[in-house]
């Protein structure tokens, strides 16, 4: 097994690709640094007193957990001082937050979700952070910072990763050269590099979808479950099987590690019309992972990565992973007749 470590890699990475710069290469450890102590307080659950709700809401009007918070909180006051970004933007919050004055000002841009799969926090299941790094575009660097700044489609993405907290503390990371991992040595504290060049099986026989929301899909979605759960005796000729996290990290995690298809798809409910997930957090940051694994990620008829957002909290269908499989969806949406 390979030992380096996480600064090394990155200094090693920067070598070879003259956009991995020395900024970029802070942000990312200061990030990964940050989701240290997220994994310290998350193994700590009751003796920490981070389990349970808060009473307010964030501005998708989800009732916040304790432990959404605090991530929130470590992540903005580890990332603010590095003079590597502009501006971060996060679930957890109604509006960007640009960088205060009493720090150098960079070029990049941080979004995350700092605490994915709030479900299951309260429930000693796997949760996670996901990010995902933008470059301030030329034209709008002598502007004040803006929202506008950040509405670039996911393919602009310098990096993206997340850090799963299960049995192991695993950060997985794309520089846009590949997808590497690396777990958490919680006694050195060094992030050490145990996968590299990770692949996504084109074939799979593996579904992941929150069944109970299956009245709600549309014909294509719905078309596909079906003849997954017709097995051999349907038209897919084979036996299927099931798994739902309910924390996107863990279910794309396990993607990344034997292939599968994951699906959060919009559906007919009014509040599901453009989907669950969003954008800019979630879809973006794992289609980048995703794709760099080798894998595809649509929202049923476009590719994620091409979406130009309009807003910070927009959400979008999600379906990924497995090549052949995601794009046998994909065909069944475009067959579909329009929505
Ligand atoms: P969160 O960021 O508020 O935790 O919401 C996102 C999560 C995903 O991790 C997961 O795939 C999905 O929501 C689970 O939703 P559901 O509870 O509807 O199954
Ligand atoms: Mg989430």
């Amino acid at each position: 097994m390979s030992l380096l470590t996480l600064p090394q890699y990155l200094v090693e990475q920067g070598r070879r690709h003259a956009d991995i710069t020395p900024d970029l290469r802070l942000l990312i450890e200061t990030v990964a640094s940050a989701c240290t102590s997220i994994s310290h307080k998350v193994s700590k659950g009751a003796l920490a007193d981070v389990l349970g709700s808060l009473e307010t809401e964030n501005v998708q009007g989800e009732v916040q957990k304790k432990l959404d918070v605090m991530a929130n909180d470590i992540l903005l006051a580890a990332n603010e001082w590095g003079g590597a970004l502009r501006a971060m933007a996060s679930e957890e919050m109604d509006t960007f937050h640009a960088i205060p004055a009493a720090y150098p000002q960079g070029d990049y841009l941080l979004l995350f979700d700092p605490l994915d799969g709030s479900s299951n926090i309260d429930v000693n299941v796997s949760i996670g952070t996901i990010f995902s790094v933008l470059k301030t575009p030329e034209s709008h660097r002598n502007n004040p910072v803006s929202e506008a700044d950040f509405m670039q489609p996911g393919a602009l993405q310098v990096a993206a990763g997340y850090v799963i907290y299960g049995p192991q503390t695993t950060l997985v990371l794309t520089l846009g050269q590949g997808v590497v991992a690396f777990t958490l040595d919680k006694d050195t504290g060094a992030w050490v590099l145990t996968r590299e060049g990770i692949t996504i099986p084109e074939d799979t026989a593996e579904f992941s979808i929150n069944m109970s929301n299956m009245r709600h899909w549309e014909a294509p979605v719905r078309r596909y479950i079906d003849e997954c759960l017709a097995g051999t005796t349907g038209s897919l000729g084979k036996n299927y099987n099931m798994r739902w996290i309910a924390s996107m990290v863990a279910d794309v995690h396990r993607i990344l590690t034997r292939g599968g298809i994951f699906m959060y798809p919009r559906d007919q409910r009014e509040s599901s019309r453009q989907g669950k997930l969003r954008l800019m957090y979630e879809a973006n940051p794992m289609s980048f992972l995703i794709e760099q694994a080798g894998g595809m990620a649509v929202d049923g008829e476009r590719r994620i990565l091409d979406i130009e957002p309009t807003g910070l909290h927009q959400r979008v269908g999600v379906i990924l992973g497995s090549k052949n499989e995601v794009q046998r969806v994909h065909g069944y949406h475009l067959d579909s007749p329009k929505r």
